[in-house]
């Protein structure tokens, strides 16, 4: 997650309340696709008068709830916000225009917004209307915030990240580890972050932990079940229907769904072939900018979509775990190896991505 260390260095620090907007945008880490997080400061002599943060898409932007909150005190007043505000009807009305009715004398904005409905009409149309404009403070910070969405709205992708383990001295390996998902650990806080989350439904009787972040109130990534034989009832992963209660299973067509399958009323999508094209279209279509791919654990299921991800270059980010196994020559080891090497099992992907 992103560390923001909100210091002022003097009356007129521009970093210093573009990077409080990140902090109260990410208030919202999890919840607003397939828009962006934003945070808005309103600042008057040196004091922030109103502040406010996108809280869901349907809701209204971060700038309305912030000059909600100074009021009056707006007038005059200097606005930062992390992501140039909006000049177009969607959900909700143009921010330009409540900046400009709320009398304010500057926006300051993080960077411009990347939906090409927008692209910098935002900051002309407040620039025409006589307010000064300052843009591109903070900017990197601003664009890590919404790496996703920006990903999203310049290549009609969600932005996919590849989850994977490695031994000490750097071998793939195909284990979850021993990792388990309390409140405050990095794993929760890490799934918070997502749309959606891959899994194979083999997990499902290993370690139920790795499936939710355990944050009080956090997001819980929508999670995308590979299953390939829903035939056998044995195998279905019947403790999916939790309280979260958002998955959906893609299964091999070959295979026919047991009846339990129907029982239980979980949305499932049979295709030829599972590919990460399908995954990544599915996702999309339901406003999922960021994806997970877990393939600890289940390398043999999750081998073509790894390759296919490799190959046409849709991985954006790689989490990787490196857990306490080294598998070398055990003898000349500086560690002292914590598993057998029968007990490790390693894969290598690197044949795979150069054919
Ligand atoms: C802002 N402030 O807090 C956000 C912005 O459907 P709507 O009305 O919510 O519009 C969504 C679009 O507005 C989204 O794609 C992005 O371009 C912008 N989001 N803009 O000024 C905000 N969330
Ligand atoms: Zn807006």
């Amino acid at each position: 997650s992103l560390m923001v260390k909100c210091v002022s260095n003097g009356d007129n620090d521009d970093g210093f309340y573009i990077r409080r907007c990140v902090e109260l945008a990410r208030k919202a880490v999890g919840f607003t696709s397939p828009n962006p997080m934003v945070g808005c400061v309103i600042v008057k002599d040196g004091n922030v008068v109103g502040q406010g943060f996108h809280p869901k898409p349907g809701q209204p932007h971060a700038e309305v709830f912030a000059l909600r909150d100074a009021g009056d005190l707006a007038e005059n007043a200097t606005a930062y916000v992390s992501l140039e505000p909006c000049n177009h009807f969607g959900r909700t009305p143009p921010c330009t225009e409540a900046l400009i009715k709320a009398k304010v004398k500057k926006v300051v904005a993080g960077m411009v917004d990347p939906n090409p409905i927008v692209a910098s009409k935002g900051l002309d149309r407040l620039r025409d209307a006589g307010i000064e404009v300052v843009v591109g403070i903070e900017e990197d910070l601003c664009k890590i915030l919404n790496e996703a969405y920006i990903h999203r709205m310049l290549t009609g992708r969600p932005f996919l990240t590849l989850r994977y383990s490695l031994s000490v001295n750097g071998n793939l390996l195909d284990l979850i580890g021993d990792i388990v998902t309390s409140s405050g650990g990095y794993y929760s806080c890490l799934l918070q972050e997502y749309d959606a989350v891959v899994l194979s439904s083999s997990l499902f009787s290993n370690n139920l932990s790795v499936l939710a972040s355990q944050e009080p109130g956090a997001n819980q990534p929508f999670r995308i079940i590979i299953h390939k034989d829903l035939s056998s009832s044995n195998k279905i992963p019947l403790v999916i229907n939790d309280a979260t209660g958002k998955e959906i299973i893609f299964t091999d067509n070959r295979t026919k769904a047991a009846p339990e399958v129907a029982q239980q009323g979980i949305e499932t999508v049979a295709l030829d072939q599972i590919s990460l094209d399908a995954i990544l279209d599915y996702c999309n279509s339901q406003g999922l900018c960021s994806v997970l791919l877990d393939m600890r654990g289940c390398f043999n299921e999750f081998e073509d979509l790894v390759t296919e991800g490799i190959k046409k270059r849709y991985i954006n980010k790689f989490v990787t775990e490196v857990l306490p196994i080294w598998n070398g020559c055990a003898e000349t080891d500086p560690l002292k190896p914590l598993k057998s090497l029968e007990q490790v099992k390693v894969v290598n992907l690197q044949s795979k991505a150069s054919d």
